[in-house]
């Protein structure tokens, strides 16, 4: 259409031009008007106002409005929950053996910020004998927060057993402990990890669908069935270490398909866990390349029919590289790209249970700083309001002594989780102080 009309405003002016060299000059004057405004306003801006782009512009709208039926989560410490960018729906957390009293705040916190907390408890480690204390102390602390917490039995547990081909009794009598002793907020899942098919070497025996059935006979006799979630996750994150990356085609399809055939065998979607983050294309080059393949509306539409929710990091973990965590701090390894996907896809549209972001309070007492000005606790940034970026300060490194003063909200000369957590509830009106704070004198 839009062709066949410039063609006819083509040959209508040819016509009109034709014999006339004024005319031909002011033609000449005007295509270079018209260049000097695209120039002017830049290609995309100068295009639209010659009306060259609406019809663009209009489908890659729509597209944009339409929210991927994945959920998105990444490992984050409480501390970094704030930071995170707008659009995730999980954010999760190792519980290590012994670790549990960390649960409350962690819930607290990711409430807080609209998202959904998932506890991977480490029950074992590669082993089959289940941390039985510090299990039951997790749970009992989602009990008491009384909200829906997604729990992940970690690491490998039925992994080790399916190994030793004790599913049908180890199995059986883990996941009926589990199940009877989880309380009814808990969301519980299984971790059921993808060994055989493949090891660092990218080298693997066992086809997809030959894991997925094994699976199945596992859970089976397991009574796995009746647990809601099952997670996989790569095998595994340490490859990002070993230099693997980024992965052939070939590598990711396998998993790929083995979530497709994983999903058909237990007849429910699965979730991926542990997922490396990072950007092959970004700094050190030997980052994972697994956001930029799967953090697409094409890619995340074809895997949403067999998957739920996909949850990325951490990667690898030591004194020198950067680790997968997103982490404010580590952005430079992957340039952004994580936050800067998710935002895209889902950012700009509303969460399907969208709840009120805590609105800015100013703060409820003042110190004077060492300039001698009036400073508000808890108002890190002294900008005059408590806010998310306050919070998201709290735990950061290089802090002024007069930051760190508004910081200490309980004014024990720390600044950590317990300081994080009093502002969280300051801001959801749950408390109107701080304990930092001189308590009033009744007036007379
Ligand atoms: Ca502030
Ligand atoms: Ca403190």
């Amino acid at each position: 259409m839009f062709e066949v009309e410039l063609a006819q405003r083509r040959k209508k002016l040819l016509k009109a031009l034709k014999g006339d060299p004024k005319k031909l000059l002011v033609l000449g004057l005007g295509l270079i008007l018209v260049f000097l405004i695209v120039l002017y306003l830049g290609p995309l801006e100068g295009l639209k106002q010659f009306g060259l782009i609406t019809q663009k512009k209009e489908s890659a709208r729509a597209e944009s409005l339409t929210r991927p039926q994945i959920d998105i989560g990444v490992d984050a410490y409480t501390k970094d929950i704030p930071s995170q960018p707008s659009g995730l729906t999980f954010v999760y957390k190792n519980i290590t053996p012994g670790n549990s009293n960390v649960t409350p705040t962690y819930i607290q916190v990711a409430y807080t910020y609209n998202l959904k907390p998932v506890l991977v408890v480490y029950t074992n480690n590669d082993s089959t004998t289940v941390d039985w204390p510090t299990w039951d102390a997790t749970m009992n602390a989602i009990k008491a927060d009384g909200r829906e917490v997604w729990v992940v039995v970690e690491p490998d547990l039925l992994g080790m057993i399916r190994n030793n081909k004790t599913c049908g009794t180890v199995g059986k009598a883990d996941i009926d402990r589990f199940l009877s002793t989880k309380p009814s907020n808990a969301h519980l899942g299984l971790l059921l990890s993808g060994w055989n098919l493949g090891d660092g070497n990218q080298k693997w025996s066992w086809s997809p669908s030959q894991e997925a059935i094994e699976w199945k006979a596992c859970l089976t006799s397991a009574g796995g069935d009746r647990i809601e979630d099952v997670y996989f996750d790569f095998s595994d994150r340490d490859q990002e270490f070993r230099n693997t990356y980024p992965w052939p085609q070939s590598r990711i399809t396998m998993w790929e398909t083995f979530a497709k055939e994983l999903s058909g065998q237990l007849g429910k979607k699965v979730g991926i866990w542990q997922i490396p983050m990072g950007n092959s294309q970004c700094q050190n080059g030997r980052r994972s390349n697994i956001v930029e393949t799967w953090l697409t509306s094409v890619k995340l539409n074809e895997l949403s029919p067999y998957v739920n929710r996909l949850l990325f990091g951490p990667g690898v973990e030591d004194s020198v590289n950067a680790q997968s965590w997103n982490l404010s701090t580590y952005t430079k390894y992957d340039c952004g790209l994580f936050n800067q996907k998710v935002t895209n896809l889902y950012g700009s549209v509303p969460t399907p249970t969208p709840t009120p972001t805590p609105k800015p309070k100013s703060p409820p007492c003042y110190f004077t700083d060492s300039n001698g000005n009036q400073r508000g606790y808890g108002d890190v940034n002294a900008d005059g309001w408590i806010d998310n970026t306050d919070l998201g300060l709290v735990m950061s490194s290089n802090l002024t002594v007069d930051q760190k003063k508004a910081a200490d909200v309980n004014g024990d000369k720390l600044l950590n989780v317990g300081d994080l957590l009093l502002m969280a509830k300051y801001l959801q009106n749950m408390i109107g102080t701080f304990p930092v704070c001189p308590v009033p004198t009744p007036s007379p």
